[in-house]
């Protein structure tokens, strides 16, 4: 009988870093002939194309080839298996922020993060329109381009630029969110919404936003990005200031002092009830 390979976070890291830059390939490609792509409406503001399945099937095929045992969890794939067993599960979204990329705004990412049992082991989010690749492995730091990234060490709000991002499916909680808006815009230098939460957590991972919340995210948008934060020195939680699971719901992130100052200011604003499962 064949023994079972070992897998070591380095080399799943690897694994995801190599699906990840194919599909940015693809993606790029794809950029040219955006204007004749067939939207397809998943839901009310939620768009699929081509590119996106065609990037997933990629990360899907080079995943199996190098790791047959692997789960994988993907916005277009299986959007409701369940991580966590005991085994790896590759999180990928391999387009984070659609919409962007139909319009031809430059903002979007593809975002594979890896799990073994519960644990976050690797992540890594690609830009596909700047050559920049965040990556992450636990306990053994974030990297801009192989270069060690840090959060940011702003401590004063007024001098902070906040990243954040609308729920802009659940009309619901959007007077809610505009509460904490207000109060998050008042006391701080700049909030930014770019509509990529990938790219937001890899943001605020290397220092260019000092803090990040949404209150509506799925575990593909945010797998890699919450370890990206981690590794570089950030908190990321849920709304209730719990550690963040890979899980549906709100997202808190940042250096210790404005994380902890977003939390107290949202709840401050009100949304202390905010449980976002979709
Ligand atoms: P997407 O572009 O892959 O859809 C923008 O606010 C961010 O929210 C993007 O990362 C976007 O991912 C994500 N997003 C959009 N709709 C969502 C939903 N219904 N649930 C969770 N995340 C969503
Ligand atoms: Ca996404």
């Amino acid at each position: 009988m064949q023994a079972k390979p070992t897998y070591h976070a380095d080399g799943l890291l690897q694994i995801a870093a190599d699906a990840a830059a194919e599909a940015a390939r693809l993606i790029r490609t794809a950029t040219g002939s955006r204007g004749s792509l067939v939207w397809e409406e998943k839901g009310s503001a939620d768009f699929v194309t081509d590119v996106d399945r065609g990037a997933e099937s990629a990360i899907v095929r080079l995943i199996r080839s190098r790791c047959p045992e692997a789960s994988i969890i993907g916005e277009e794939l299986s959007p409701e298996a369940s991580i966590g067993g005991s085994g790896i599960s590759f999180i990928v979204d391999p387009l984070d922020g659609t919409t962007n990329f139909l319009h031809g705004y430059p903002e979007f990412a593809v975002s594979i993060g890896v799990t073994i049992g519960p644990d976050l082991v690797a992540g890594v989010v690609e830009n596909v329109t700047k050559a920049e690749t965040f990556t992450a492995l636990r306990n053994g730091g974030a990297f801009l381009n192989g270069e060690p990234i840090s959060v940011s060490r702003q401590t004063e709000p007024s001098r902070a630029l906040i990243g954040t991002g609308f729920p802009f499916k659940r009309h619901d909680l959007l007077e809610r969110y505009a509460r904490q808006f207000v109060e998050v815009s008042r006391h701080t230098a700049g909030v930014r919404r770019a509509g990529s939460a990938a790219l937001d957590l890899a943001n605020t991972a290397c220092g260019r936003f000092d803090g990040f919340w949404e209150l509506v995210l799925a575990p593909w948008d945010i797998a890699a990005g919450v370890l990206i934060v981690r590794e570089a020195g950030g908190i990321v939680t849920d709304i209730a200031g719990r550690d963040k699971q890979i899980a549906h719901g709100a997202v808190v992130a940042g250096n210790r002092d404005i994380h902890s100052w977003l939390l107290r200011t949202i709840h401050d604003a009100g949304a202390h009830d905010i449980d976002t499962p979709q």
